[in-house]
């Protein structure tokens, strides 16, 4: 049984990779592109679920299915860009993010991860999310990780992910989420099923 982790996203294959490896769980991570046709909505877990669905109903399959959906949220910008994180990154990219936030002394701001894992026969769903706290940086530092991980300082440190990608994998929302995942995974006994023929 392989893990088919469904994403555009090659950082968030790594890091998950690196995850699993560091943390002894014997699984085969395969990645695979799919074109989502992204809901519209506000939860961060609703889409990595949606996500999840659409695949396995378009490809059934035997194997494990996985997806995953993260945004970065700004409580004095009214969460914005949520769950549009993505498609702004896109539009205004991290200037336009610094002069959104451009006499704002609240910068507060939080990553959200969450993933949806399709267990079939039966088919199941079960969905894992973690979240890390901090603040929006002045300027643009860093060339470590990816997406706004040069504008994000994790609560009670200095550096911004981007600054030290060693602390993003300790403390990150996508690990903290992975770490559920992977509580999960060793319950279904995965090392013992991939060594069947
Ligand atoms: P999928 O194919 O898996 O959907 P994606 O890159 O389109 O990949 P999302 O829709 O989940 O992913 O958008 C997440 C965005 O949130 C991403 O493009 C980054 O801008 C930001 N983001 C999420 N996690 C991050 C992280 O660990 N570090 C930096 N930015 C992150």
């Amino acid at each position: 049984m392989k893990l088919i982790f469904i994403t555009s996203n090659n950082h968030k294959y790594q890091e998950l990779k690196e995850f699993l490896k560091e943390n002894n769980i014997n699984i085969d991570v395969d990645k695979q592109h799919f074109d989502f046709e992204e809901p519209r909505s506000e939860s961060i877990e609703y889409i990595s679920v949606r996500k999840v669905l659409d695949y396995y109903n378009l490809n059934p399959s035997e194997d494990l299915i996985l997806t995953e959906d993260s945004g970065l949220f700004i409580p004095s910008l009214n969460n914005f860009p949520g769950t549009y994180t993505a498609t702004i990154h896109k539009k205004i990219g991290l200037k336009g993010i610094l002069k959104l936030m451009e006499n704002n002394k609240d910068r507060k701001a939080y990553f959200k991860s969450c993933f949806s894992l399709l267990i079939p026969s039966p088919m199941e769903v079960k969905t894992f999310c973690g979240i890390v706290e901090g603040t929006i940086s002045d300027s643009i530092k860093g060339n470590n990780g990816f997406g706004h991980d040069p504008v994000f300082i994790p609560k009670n440190h200095k550096k911004t992910f981007a600054e030290d990608y060693e602390l993003k994998k300790k403390i990150s929302h996508r690990v903290k989420a992975a770490e559920k995942l992977a509580s999960f995974l060793k319950t279904l006994n995965i090392s013992e099923k991939t060594k069947r023929p």
